[in-house]
């Protein structure tokens, strides 16, 4: 029987469901999954290993599981040897220094002799040394945000996404640290026998495909003939755009694929260049 290639995924977290989903979207059935550490994908060769977010980059070290979908913040926070191979677009967040609403911190050479709570030891000591600066760090494992107020420390670094939990606490933003998301890494040791070899080639090829297709949007059209030509240079389309004929003799339907982040721009264009019955629709994979 062939080997499975091994997938380390979080278990429970703000993780979890956008890596389900993203394995679902490359067609992988994953089933009775609750509860459980360990199942096999029902139609594609690969094992779905449930870990905590912390344990990920260890195990992909040591390649008990090939590969596997964690924070960039939890990877470099815990400097493993593991290849971080591609960003995928979710589980955005920055760790920031959060300092008191009523300080200010204008230089970062004024943390000096301060003591900073973070979840993050290396990664806020390497920033430190990097700058210079002799501050004190103390590592707390979770609910970071409650140092300055407990008077455990004068500022924190943690992740923040909205900002809500700073507000919530009294707490603003200040220095940016790094940005982080959701990343693919792999193991140094995978020892890639051809069928393994394949199974990771194929899911690579698949999550490609989907990375491309969220940035992207399925657009269609009505045209007057006489304004096809200007509606043609307005869309920046993957492959050129696809013209079909109408019962109406004077329009014709345009196709395209177009990029989301100038999708409300470019309809605005169309719009004013003569499109009407502008219709979009998401894409779910798209294999160039
Ligand atoms: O049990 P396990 O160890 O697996 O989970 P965990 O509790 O350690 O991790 P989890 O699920 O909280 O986060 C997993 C990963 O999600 C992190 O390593 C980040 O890469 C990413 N991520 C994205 C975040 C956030 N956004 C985030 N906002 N991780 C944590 N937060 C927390 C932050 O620590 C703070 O408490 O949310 C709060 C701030 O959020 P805002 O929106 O109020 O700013
Ligand atoms: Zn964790």
């Amino acid at each position: 029987m062939s080997e499975n290639l091994k997938i380390a995924i979080q278990k429970k977290g703000k993780l979890h469901d956008k890596s389900m989903a993203l394995l679902k979207n490359c067609g992988i059935s994953i089933e009775n999954f609750q509860d459980r550490l360990f199942v096999n994908a029902s139609n594609f060769n690969l094992d779905i290993l449930f870990l905590r977010d912390d344990d990920i980059p260890e195990y992909v070290q040591d390649n008990v599981a090939h590969i596997g979908i964690v924070g960039e913040n939890e990877m470099l926070e815990k400097g493993l040897d593991v290849e971080p191979i591609k960003k995928l677009g979710f589980g955005k967040c920055s760790l920031m220094l959060g300092i008191p609403e009523k300080d200010e911190l204008t230089n970062i050479k004024e943390l000096e002799n301060k003591i900073i709570a973070t979840s993050y030891p290396n990664i806020l000591n390497n920033f430190l040394s990097d700058n210079k600066i002799a501050a004190k760090v103390i590592e707390l494992s979770g609910s970071v945000e409650i140092a300055p107020s407990l008077g455990v420390a004068d500022y924190i670094c943690d992740l923040v996404s909205s900002g809500n939990t700073l507000k919530l606490n009294k707490l603003k933003k200040s220095f940016n640290i790094i940005d982080s998301q959701a990343v693919l890494i792999k193991s140094k040791k995978f020892d890639e026998s051809p069928e393994l070899k394949k199974t990771f080639e194929k899911l690579m090829m698949r999550i490609d495909s989907s990375l491309k297709a969220k940035k992207t949007k399925y657009i269609m059209m009505n045209v007057p003939k006489n304004s096809l030509e200007k509606i043609i240079e307005i869309i920046p389309s993957l492959e050129s755009p696809t013209v079909l004929p109408l019962s109406h003799e004077s329009l014709v339907a345009v196709h395209a694929v177009i990029k989301e982040d100038k999708f409300w721009e470019i309809n605005e264009e169309l719009k004013e260049a003569g499109a009407s019955g502008i219709l979009s629709i998401s894409i779910e994979n798209i294999i160039l």
